[in-house]
């Protein structure tokens, strides 16, 4: 068995809604993109790539002890940003203004989790951000950047799913695998 595979946040369907509104509407202006499906909008905890059975199943055993020394905690999506930067913009995203320490600190571990059981390190750097839309050819979102509207979109998060997805020509198709509840 393979799977492609990645932890992330769920996100509530208010939030889930409000966003998807915002995205509709940056898409009239902003216009082509690969704008994430409503159902497919997430939080990344960890992308782990194809992973065979076995690892799959070593994963899940860690990310239970790191969910078990993790709490509940609240996060707030306040602001568009985008990746790299938004005069040269490849992603362009919903998120906190600043980096949440809990977040980071699931991230972490869930980091070390991956490396526990074989996977590459991720070199990129972890960051709360719900993906809105990737631009083929980097381009200049500056004057979108903006608090979002209605903002904070608090959530709270109290638990993580490791996700899998397939790939099609309509793009990927997420199902939950399975939950781990944070109980820090
Ligand atoms: P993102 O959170 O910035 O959108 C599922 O593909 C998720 O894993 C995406 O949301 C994506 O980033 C993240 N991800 C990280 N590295 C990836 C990679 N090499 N290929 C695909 N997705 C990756």
């Amino acid at each position: 068995m393979i799977m492609r595979a990645f932890f992330c946040i769920e996100l509530p369907d208010e939030v889930r809604s409000s966003l998807a509104e915002q995205s509709g509407r940056l898409q009239r202006t902003l216009g082509s993109a690969k704008w994430v499906a409503p159902e497919n909008l997430h939080i990344t905890l960890r992308f782990l790539g194809e992973v065979d059975g076995v690892t799959v199943s070593e994963i899940q055993q860690e990310a239970q002890k790191v969910a078990a020394g993790c709490a509940p905690f609240q996060l707030q999506l306040e602001t568009l940003g985008a990746f790299p930067r938004p005069e040269r913009a490849r992603v362009l995203w919903a998120g906190p203004a600043a980096e949440n320490e809990e977040f980071s600190k699931l991230a972490r571990r869930l980091e070390e989790a991956a490396q526990t059981v074989g996977l590459p390190p991720e070199r990129r750097k972890p960051s709360a951000h719900v993906t809105l839309a990737r631009f083929r050819n980097p381009r200049d979102v500056s004057t979108e950047i903006a608090p979002l509207a209605g903002a904070p979109l608090e959530l709270l998060v109290n638990q993580m799913v490791l996700m899998s997805s397939s790939l099609g020509p309509q793009g990927p198709t997420y199902s939950p695998y399975a939950r781990f509840p944070l109980a820090g």
